[in-house]
Parts: C-alpha cells; sequence; structure tokens
C-alpha cells in the first residue's frame, strides 16, 4: 500500500486547502527508546517488526512552523539557515506533506528550530515529523485523535509516532496490512528521578541512515531472528522496572537492549557500526563507574552518541566523569 492510500484512510473528507499567509506551529520532544525499534515488516509505510518503547526528552525537541506560501515549491530553514532544496532533509519533508495532503497542493515555507544535533542518532527525525504533524493538524483544523495523529506521524519517521507525547510511550506494532493499529500510546508510569545525560561524541551526520541500516540487518544478519525474542522479553521487563521504579532493572534491560541490537546490525553484511573510538570509550568508562558502584547505564541508537542514565541525585557525579553531557530528567 502506498503512504498516500494510507493516509487518506485518515484524512479522507477532512479539509485539505488552506489560505495564503495561514500559519500554524507545534512542539513535539524528541524520544529515547529504552526499547528499540529496529528492523520493518514495511518499509513503504513505516510498520515495524516489533513493539518499542521510549522516554520523551521534555523541552529537547523541534519546533516547527508552518506558512502557506504563493512559492511553487516548499521552502525549509534549520536553526535559521536555509535548507539546500536538494537535500534529503528538505526532499523527505516534501515527499511527507504530498503523501498527506496530495501532490497539487499548496506549498509551504518551513520554519523549524531543532535543539538536538540532526542525523547522529538522538532521534531529530522522530521530533520533526511529529513536530511537523502537529502543526499540520492545527493549521488545517483536522481535529484528529492522538491516535491518528500518531498514525500520520509514522508515515514520516518510524519513530515520530512515539514523539506525540511526553513520558514513557509504547508504540504498539499491530499486525494489519493498513496499519492502522501500528501507533504508540503513552504510558501512565512517571520517574521524576530518572535522567538522561546526553553525551555528545560526535555531531556529524550518520554514514548510513537507520532506514537503510535496519534493512540491511533484517536481510542479511544471522542474529535477526532473535531479535523480535529478546524485544518481547525486555518489553516486559522495562515495564516493570516502570511499575517497580526498580531502576537497575531498567538500567540494565534499556542497556542490554542496545547492545543486541547493535550486535544485529554488526552481523549484518556490509556490516554496520555507528560507534566511533570515543563511543566505546564512554561505554567503558560506564561499566567502569559501575564497577565501583555508581548506578549508570547507557543506550545507543543509530549514531556514535551514548545517552546516560541514572537517578537525579547521581548528577554531581556524573557531571564530574562526564563533564560534557547535557542532562535531562524528563519523565515527570
Ligand atoms: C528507536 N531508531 O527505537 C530506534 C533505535 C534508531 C535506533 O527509530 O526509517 O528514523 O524513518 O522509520 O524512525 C530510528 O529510525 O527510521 C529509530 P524510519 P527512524 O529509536
Amino acid at each position: 500500500m502506498k503512504k498516500s492510500e494510507a493516509a487518506s484512510r485518515i484524512l479522507r473528507g477532512k479539509k485539505l486547502s488552506a489560505d495564503l499567509g495561514q500559519c500554524a506551529e507545534a512542539f513535539a520532544p524528541a524520544n529515547i527508546a529504552l526499547c528499540k525499534y529496529w528492523g520493518k515488516r514495511d518499509q513503504t509505510l513505516n510498520l515495524p517488526v516489533t513493539s518499542s518503547l521510549s522516554v520523551s526528552l521534555g523541552q529537547k525537541g523541534t519546533l516547527t512552523k508552518l506558512t502557506v506560501t504563493a512559492n511553487p515549491v516548499d521552502t525549509v530553514m534549520l536553526n535559521h539557515q536555509p535548507v539546500d532544496p536538494s537535500s534529503d532533509f528538505l526532499r523527505r519533508i516534501s515527499t511527507f506533506l504530498d503523501d498527506l495532503l496530495s501532490a497539487d497542493r499548496c506549498h509551504f515555507h518551513v520554519d523549524t528550530h531543532s535543539g538536538i544535533p540532526v542525523a547522529a542518532g538522538l532521534a531529530s527525525s522522530a521530533s520533526g515529523f511529529a513536530a511537523l504533524t502537529m502543526a499540520l493538524e492545527r493549521l488545517y483544523e483536522w481535529q484528529l485523535s492522538a491516535t491518528e495523529l500518531s498514525i500520520l506521524a509514522r508515515l514520516g519517521s518510524g519513530s515520530a509516532c512515539r514523539s506525540l507525547w511526553q513520558g514513557f510511550v509504547e508504540w504498539q506494532a499491530g499486525s494489519r496490512a493498513d496499519g492502522m493499529d501500528s501507533f504508540a500510546v503513552p504510558l501512565a508510569a512517571s520517574w521524576p528521578a530518572l535522567c538522561i545525560g546526553l553525551s555528545i561524541v560526535s555531531g556529524e551526520g550518520k554514514h548510513i541512515s537507520s532506514r537503510e541500516a535496519m534493512q540491511r540487518t533484517v536481510e542479511t544478519s544471522p542474529f535477526y531472528a532473535a531479535w523480535p525474542l529478546k524485544v518481547a522479553k525486555d518489553l516486559q521487563l522495562v515495564k516493570t522496572a516502570l511499575e517497580t521504579q526498580d531502576f537497575s532493572l531498567l538500567g540494565r534491560t534499556a542497556e542490554s537492549n542496545a547492545l543486541a541490537m547493535h550486535a544485529t546490525m554488526m552481523s549484518a553484511w556490509p556490516p554496520v557500526v555507528y560507534a566511533q573510538p570515543e563511543t566505546i570509550e564512554t561505554i567503558k568508562k560506564v561499566w567502569h563507574l559501575r564497577d565501583e558502584g555508581l548506578p549508570v547505564y547507557f543506550t545507543e541508537d543509530a549514531g556514535p552518541n551514548i545517552k546516560l542514565l541514572f537517578l537525579k541525585k547521581n548528577s554531581p557525579i556524573i557531571l564530574k566523569y562526564f563533564p560534557g553531557a547535557e542532562i535531562v530528567c524528563p519523565a515527570v
């Protein structure tokens, strides 16, 4: 099924035209998966093989303003800089707008501000497509449900469906071919003491997109068959950890899940390794500190940056050992 067909199941009968100069803006947080999404059962609709669970990053995310223009094409500004019209970044936004609104739609000036390095494994496409979806909802006054918005955001980028909420969020994989049962739901859990430390090893773009890397993993890794079994177990463990506020269980499950995901990529062919030497150094430092009795764990996504997991009371000592880390305590 085409994306436009899936989108029209939600937008059928809704207003798709707008007046020149009309504008709307929305913010969406970035999210970090504690149990990862890695592999699709449908590449066009971004339907995942497994469910996943994330925590959103509070005020760290993307603010996007849409303005209807008379231009024959979309124009995009990212953090006050014009984006190259031939770039993948702009093409993905325009294609998403075509899929939702049809190809003979009006065009937009998209002014977007991202508080995170784009394409460095810090979920910038997640907050970007979630913010864009919410800005469209406001501009057209569609009055869609959160579930419907989550499905639309997923068509832009899988993990975007989790960025519509703060706190802990589960993306339910679903099984339908049209993806109408593949959306995220916010979880009731809260954990004010939980902190995430963003340790930026490198703000450089990825050498391979997560889209391509996950497909290669599904197709060639001999270990991929084990991944859905690992996720099923880890999802339950993360949920138990959230219910019982068991930090050690949360930390070791999230860390082990991330390492298992990277093991599937490393065993793909050609292999995919996002880590840089500084990534491994940071991981070893985490393990050393844990051996010394400090409860700190990590997770890593499709990039070289490490996200530290620890409790608020340990923030001073974390900052001592990771002086450049940016601390977010998001799950209030
Ligand atoms: C996650 N990642 O669960 C996993 C962990 C990266 C590693 O979701 O192809 O940008 O647009 O659906 O959402 C990044 O993948 O991929 C991602 P597409 P997306 O956060």
